[in-house]
């Protein structure tokens, strides 16, 4: 540690300027940076202030904490961002087209950036635990991109964060692989296998300068779960075991991925919670607090993720606890935690939310009215193209009644027909598979649409003759018009869309 210079956090943004493209350690709010970025933020208003122009391009592995992408939106300091974000103040600017946001695959972004398709990042901020002379970063909480942009940047500034122990060395798996042609395969066979090293390896002399942080990472906290997430939970086992009982499912049971948010937290509590579910492994991108609690409960042996979302009291639990986590934990980069070929090969369950799916069974995660982005992609469809059985989950309406989650027609394609297995309300379950699409609709229709809803959807198949997916170009966003129009999904009348 001794070679480096200890800069303020100011002292630090100092070295980036206007037209950067900057890349962040982390994946969510785990792992990324907080004393820097805000530091960018301010240094950009003060360009503002003098008039003159200050942005710099945002890559990060996924979402962030607010005090990077929150500060650098209200300081209107950003000219791109991707892949992922879900800060109120990020959505609100990109949605009034103040920052150009492109939503990407988080699998791709590392491949992406080394292929040269996006600029390269010229500045690496790294959240750190342990940096040693001979340049070896030990990360955090969240790997992300750490390792491509650590290779790429011309600079890096590490924040070194005492907030995390020097004893997370170990946890992490760093790897990148190389390109085509000729690239090898990827050799994990089970969760807990390794293929790379603990540390992210680079040219002391690349490192700018360091920060000294002591900082929580900015986790929320999870709504606790309601009446609708218990059922849906609920719905998701009953669902699994279903599949063990037949056969459909090998009785070991199969590593589970499972998505971000309050349904997916609330899904992962019913799992632990059910005898028929053997004890299982994890292979995913985000581990919640609800995963560490199966963890000591015995029921998940392993969890192999991108990143430790979890709130702070937990992840000091965890800390206090590291000897018992160490052969249990590991945490790799978005390439290997979200990498087609390994979900496709360890024959992952995947378990990701919907805001809105149709009746065919394609699925939006990321449009609101077709229109308005929410947080992004993220790795769900990295994760449900290749699985091995893709579930989505939704409450059935959303906005107290007034939307139906299941329509005629998605605005917003995310995943496709042919990805999507089985969804998954608090009223029922449909496995679509080996169905076509008028039997896909009935049974959406019939076990996951919310009761006041049905007639409607089975009024709006009726509106078409006879074709391999009976849409009727006139009628399929009916739904959402006359939300529009009248506040209410519900007060939707075919006889107007003719
Ligand atoms: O809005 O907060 O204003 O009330 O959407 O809905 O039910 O709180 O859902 O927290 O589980 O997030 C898809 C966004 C769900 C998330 C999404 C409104 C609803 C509410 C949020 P309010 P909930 P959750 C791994 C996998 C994509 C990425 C992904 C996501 C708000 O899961 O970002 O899966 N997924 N990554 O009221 C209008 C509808 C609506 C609607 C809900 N049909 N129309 N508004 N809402 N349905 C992780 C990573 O990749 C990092």
């Amino acid at each position: 540690m001794s070679r480096y210079k200890i800069v303020t956090a100011d002292e630090a943004a100092a070295y980036v300027n206007h037209g950067d493209a900057v890349g962040f350690s982390g994946f969510t709010p785990a792992g990324s940076p907080k004393a820097v970025p805000p530091a960018i933020a301010r240094r950009a208003e003060a360009f503002h202030a003098a008039g003159k122009e200050f942005k710099i391009g945002v890559y990060t592995g996924a979402s962030t904490g607010d005090s990077l992408d929150g500060a650098l939106a209200r300081a209107n300091a950003v000219l791109f961002r991707t892949p992922y974000q879900s800060n109120r103040d990020m959505r609100g600017a990109l949605n009034t087209d103040h920052v150009a946001y492109f939503d990407m695959h988080l699998s791709s972004i590392a491949p992406h950036l080394r292929f040269g398709f996006m600029p390269k990042p010229r500045i690496a901020v790294i959240e750190a635990c342990d940096l040693t002379d001979d340049g070896e970063i030990v990360l955090t909480t969240g790997v992300g991109i750490s390792p491509t942009i650590a290779n790429l940047a011309d600079h890096i500034i590490i924040e070194l964060n005492s907030k995390h122990p020097k004893a997370l060395r170990g946890f992490h798996d760093i790897f990148e692989p190389i390109g085509p042609p000729n690239r090898p395969p990827l050799t994990l066979m089970k969760p807990s296998d390794r293929m790379g090293v603990p540390v992210i390896k680079v040219d002391p002399k690349k490192i700018l300068c360091v920060v000294e942080t002591h900082l929580d990472d900015e986790v929320k906290g999870f709504t606790p779960t309601d009446e609708i997430t218990d059922k849906i939970g609920k719905n998701v086992v009953n669902f699994l075991a279903g599949e063990i009982k037949t056969g459909r499912i090998p009785k070991e049971f199969l590593p589970i991925q499972s998505g971000v948010g309050n349904v997916a937290n609330a899904v992962m509590a019913s799992l632990g919670d059910n005898p028929d579910i053997p004890t299982f492994q994890m292979y995913t991108e985000v581990i919640q607090d609800a995963v560490i609690d199966l963890i000591r409960k015995g029921k998940v042996s392993f969890a192999s993720g991108c990143s430790l979302t979890i709130t702070t009291p937990v992840l000091q639990s965890v800390y206090e606890d590291l000897e018992f986590f160490r052969d249990k934990l590991i945490l790799r980069p978005q390439e290997m935690s979200n990498s087609p070929e390994l979900v496709r090969r360890l024959g992952l369950i995947t378990i990701n939310t919907a805001l809105e799916a149709d009746i065919f069974g394609n699925v939006n995660s990321t449009h609101v009215m077709g229109a308005k982005m929410m947080n992004g992609i993220g790795g769900s469809a990295d994760f449900t193209r290749s699985a091995y059985i893709s579930i989505f989950t939704t409450p059935s309406t959303a906005k107290g009644g007034n939307i139906s989650a299941i329509v005629p027609l998605v605005t917003h394609v995310d995943q496709n027909e042919h990805s999507v297995n089985v969804l998954i309300t608090e009223h029922g379950v449909a496995d679509l598979r080996g169905k076509r699409p008028i039997d896909r609709a009935k049974c959406i229709i019939e076990n996951c649409v919310d009761p006041s809803y049905r007639q409607i959807l089975r009024d709006y198949l009726a509106l078409s003759g006879p074709s391999h997916t009976p849409q009727n170009l006139k009628a399929c966003f009916g739904m959402h018009i006359t939300f529009q129009e009248t506040g209410n999904m519900l007060n939707t009348d075919w006889t107007k869309f003719k």
